[in-house]
């Protein structure tokens, strides 16, 4: 069941268990290695979420693995420009010696950090943690700020916690701005749409300007005008208003402050919204009363609203339709869940069913006193007990100890630690610019605002992990601008990006199938699984995982002592319950290590765990704090034991259970200990946002000009796009060009047909690219894939496939609240050629 570290056994083809790294589901996979290459990829029948479901995007997988992008040896950017290789010591060496002098004249505060993992590697990431503690960093952004920011804020005011659908059981499914069929999202998508629609008693409904895959199958499709979603979904919601379609009962029992929501939506004129979104005022309505005469239904938002005009508004107006038919807390509705490690909102533990153990004050006061006064002579003891002498007694005294004190000061330092590193506390405002700083995470539209001025407080340095930022973020060409003025700027990645081509130091990673990695993206109720994924193969000769290289740096930058790191290790020679007294004792006293947790995990823990798995040393900290945090239904989840031993047990399922493993187990009821508010009630009114949905009232919506007649939709999912973690344009089986989508209305006014190249122009760009005439697109409305044109070395050098869209948007159209992007309402143009021109040649 346990495939080992590969030991590189060339020619002979082996099977190991692992997963697909190019969308959030990461369905299990089987893999077959030869010769260092992928050469059979299947569904993993075993792994608990996806049950062996892919779909055809994996299949090709060794496109990521194997191609001539890699890189094999750090670079450092020469004066003129061009790299040179370095060896890894000169490499880690000087990134050190920079870093701590960008910190030492203009503070830690200006470090910044970006990335950190992509849609399959989140422990790379975790490790980096510790390097922005080590250099006194505050700011940091990823993805998730161009996208997820605002819809989180929402569910930290209603309830505090990441919610998900329960789209295998739901009546109604509701996909607001969202094409699951192509983009997931929901384990298995598309038996689960199927499904859906097969059944004559349950109903799909989109939101959707074109008709999508998904929006094909619906019943009911809204076919809005692209960027007037806050006016439709306002009108859904109050038709249930006003046609008196609300679970009254349900919501005087479970909300707060539902009543102003109640009169604002009251009080729209709902065949005017209708006007303005271009829906037919009968079909919202049939599709309110759809959705409040089901026995359950759940929605999904995601980019077609989150990357448009209003979408916090349309968040909070998204989670009122099931929140205003009371689908929560019960099978087929929407549910916050358990994380292992949360990656969006607040660590929030729940307390045992049984209540906290007998004495629980008395052992807490007592344990800190303890950890206070004895944890030095404590690990001293380890310490000679690791070097030979009295290591059984050692052991004994710390299962005694833990025995009696772990939920009292185990429980308490793992908060520490869960809040440092979450960073979820982290709020206020960015120094240059003052944008809202959310879940320690600024918009990514800021980050340029935030170097390209001489504001003293500007940032100097910027690191990068996983993530390609001047292709992926608004405005390529100003992100590229803005990297060149910094005085130090670092890349880890597996390719010379775009971004990395940008940077003055490249560190070449090993590939997420040759190291340990997982995801954190643990999003289900109510059964929830984390896979922890074991090397297929050895590092790429030149290259090294994440977790290595932060450490190197952490230990280049002497912030911990090295006596420490000796006491904690004879601690984890002793026992994995000595170690876990001396770790959290280690926190207890000094709180200022919590942020260093995952550098002190993988050289104390790291070191005691053959060579290979040292990065799984962070695993044992997840597993600990997943079983504080939920311990019942880890228990549900089929594991017996309680305390420490319950974070044992999950540790040692996550290290040997290739196929991943089913951690928490809820029942429905248990939705509402997910809500953070001491009162366990949604608090349905939110200020900010009644004042936003008062001023719309008021806005008659419209994206272009004469200038500008088209609204683009710059970034579509398509069936061979994943973002750009695969750079070969061969993987694509359909699509190559990734030609921009056009109805038929307006191809015949423009004098184009499909094949046909044309310049479509923004206000920030140009490029040229193929037209496909489709009748999935509604007049008006033009829309380019994600993920393409990215450089990728051919047999004419380095060349770039399709249009990058961010060549054509601009960071200054955001939202007004967390500064989110509107790259699928970018007003073009576009201008027919007098001769057809190559697709992909320079405008
Ligand atoms: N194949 C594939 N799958 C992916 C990815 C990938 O690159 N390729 N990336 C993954 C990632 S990182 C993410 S975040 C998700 C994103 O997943 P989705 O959000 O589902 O993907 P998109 O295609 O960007 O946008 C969804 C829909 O929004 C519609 N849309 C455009 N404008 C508007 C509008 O104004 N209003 C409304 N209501 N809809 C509009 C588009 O027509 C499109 O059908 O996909 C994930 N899955
Ligand atoms: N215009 C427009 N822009 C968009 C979007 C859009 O729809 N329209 N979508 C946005 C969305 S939702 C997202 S999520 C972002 C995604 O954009 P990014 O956050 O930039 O993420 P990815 O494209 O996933 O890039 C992943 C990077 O990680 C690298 N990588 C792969 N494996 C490893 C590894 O093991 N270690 C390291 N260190 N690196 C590795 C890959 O080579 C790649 O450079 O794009 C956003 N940008
Ligand atoms: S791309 Fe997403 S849905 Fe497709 S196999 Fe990979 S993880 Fe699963
Ligand atoms: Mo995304």
């Amino acid at each position: 069941m346990t495939t080992r570290p590969a030991a590189d056994a060339a020619h002979e083809a082996r099977w190991g268990k692992t997963a697909c790294i190019l969308c959030e589901c990461n369905c299990g996979l089987e893999v077959q290695v030869a010769d260092r290459n992928l050469v059979k990829i299947r569904g993993d029948k075993d792994h608990p979420g996806s049950a062996g479901y892919t779909c055809e995007k994996p299949l090709r997988l060794d496109k990521y693995q194997s191609d001539p992008h890699r890189l094999r040896a750090p670079l450092r950017r020469r004066q003129d420009g061009t790299f040179e290789e370095i060896d890894w010591d000169t490499a880690l060496d000087e990134i050190a010696v920079r870093l701590a002098a960008v910190r030492d004249e203009h503070g830690g505060e200006t470090i910044f950090f970006y990335g950190g993992g992509g849609q399959g590697n989140h422990l790379g990431g975790a490790y980096g943690r510790a390097l922005l503690h080590a250099v006194g960093a505050r700011f940091m952004s990823n993805a998730l700020a161009q996208e997820k920011t605002g819809e989180g804020w929402v569910d930290q005011q209603l309830h505090g916690n990441h919610t998900a659908g329960d789209f295998e059981r739901t009546e109604v499914a509701i996909f607001i701005g969202k094409n699951p069929w192509q983009s997931h999202g929901v384990a298995r998508a598309r038996p689960v749409l199927r499904e859906l629609a097969r059944d004559p008693d349950r109903a799909i409904i989109v939101i959707d300007p074109r008709v999508s895959e998904t929006a094909a199958m619906a019943d009911i499709h809204l076919q809005v005008a692209p960027g007037t979603d806050a006016w439709c979904v306002a009108a859904l919601a109050a038709t249930l208003v006003q046609e008196e379609l609300t679970a009254q009962d349900w919501l005087d029992q479970h909300t707060v402050g539902i009543e102003q929501v109640l009169s604002a939506l009251g009080a729209i004129d709902v065949g005017d919204y209708a006007r303005r979104c271009g829906v037919p005022e009968e079909q919202i309505r049939a599709a309110a009363r759809r959705i409040a005469a089901a026995e359950s239904a759940a929605t999904y938002e995601d980019l077609g609203v989150q990357q448009s005009p209003n979408s916090t508004l349309v968040s909070y107006l998204n989670k009122m339709l099931w929140i205003l038919t009371g689908n929560f807390a019960k099978p087929g509705g929407v549910h916050p869940h358990s994380w292992v490690f949360p990656i969006a909102g607040r660590w929030h533990p729940i307390p045992r069913a049984d209540g906290p153990p007998r004495g629980d004050r008395l052992r807490r006061a007592l344990g800190l006193a303890a950890m206070r006064w004895g944890a030095r002579p404590l690990r001293r003891a380890m310490a000679l007990a690791a070097r030979g002498r009295g290591s059984r007694l050692a052991d004994r005294i710390a299962d005694a100890t833990l025995r009696l004190f772990f939920e009292s000061v185990a429980v308490p330092s793992a908060r520490h630690i869960a809040d440092t590193l979450g960073r979820s506390n982290i709020e206020g405002s960015t120094p240059v610019s003052g944008a809202r700083v959310i879940g320690g995470l600024i918009p990514c539209n800021a980050i340029a605002d935030e170097i390209l001025t001489d504001h003293p407080d500007r940032f100097r340095a910027m690191w990068i992990d996983a993530s390609n930022p001047v292709h992926s973020l608004a405005e390529s060409e100003r992100f590229r601008l803005a990297m060149s003025t910094l005085d130090l700027s670092v890349v880890v990645d597996v390719a010379l990006t775009e971004t990395a081509r940008c940077a003055d130091y490249v560190l070449p990673a090993a590939s997420q199938f040759e190291k340990y990695e997982s995801s954190l993206f643990t999003l289900h109720f109510p059964h929830n699984v984390f896979q922890v994924r074991a090397p297929l193969l050895d590092p790429l000769p030149g290259t090294r995982p994440e977790p290595e290289i932060y450490a190197a740096i952490v230990d280049r930058l002497g912030v911990v002592e090295d006596t420490l790191i000796a006491e904690l290790t004879a601690a984890a020679r002793v026992s994995r319950r000595a170690f876990a007294l001396a770790f959290f004792a280690t926190v207890r006293r000094r709180p200022e290590l919590a942020g260093l947790a995952p550098y002190l995990l993988y050289r104390t823990l790291g070191a005691t765990l053959p060579a290979t798995e040292k990065p799984v040393a962070l695993i044992w900290g997840m597993a600990q704090l997943c079983a504080i945090a939920h311990p019942d239904a880890v228990v549900r989840a089929g594991f017996t034991a309680r305390g420490f031993d319950l974070g044992e047990q999950l540790f040692e399922a996550f290290r040997t259970r290739r196929e991943g493993v089913l951690f928490t187990e809820d029942r429905y009821a248990d939705a509402w200990n997910y809500i953070q508010h001491p009162d366990r009630k949604i608090h349905a009114a939110i200020p900010e946002l009644l004042a936003e949905l008062a001023r719309i009232d008021g806005v008659e919506p419209s994206y272009t000009t004469a200038e500008f007649p088209f609204v683009l939709s710059a970034g579509e999912r398509r069936s061979f796009t994943a973002n750009v973690i695969i750079r070969d344009p061969e993987w694509r089986r359909r699509d190559k060009q990734g030609a921009l989508r056009v109805c038929p209305a307006d191809a015949t006014e423009l004098g184009v047909a499909t094949g046909d190249v044309v310049r479509v122009v923004t206000e920030n760009g140009s490029a040229l690219t193929p037209v496909e005439v489709t009748d999935i697109m509604q007049a008006g409305h033009i829309s380019l894939p994600n993920g393409m044109g990215v450089s990728y070395p051919g047999e004419n050098g380095a060349e770039a496939v399709g249009v990058a869209p961010n060549s054509l948007t601009s960071a200054a159209r955001r939202d007004k609240f967390f500064g989110t992007p509107w790259h699928k309402t970018v007003p073009a143009r576009i201008e027919v050629l007098a001769e057809h021109t190559a697709p992909g040649a320079r405008p």
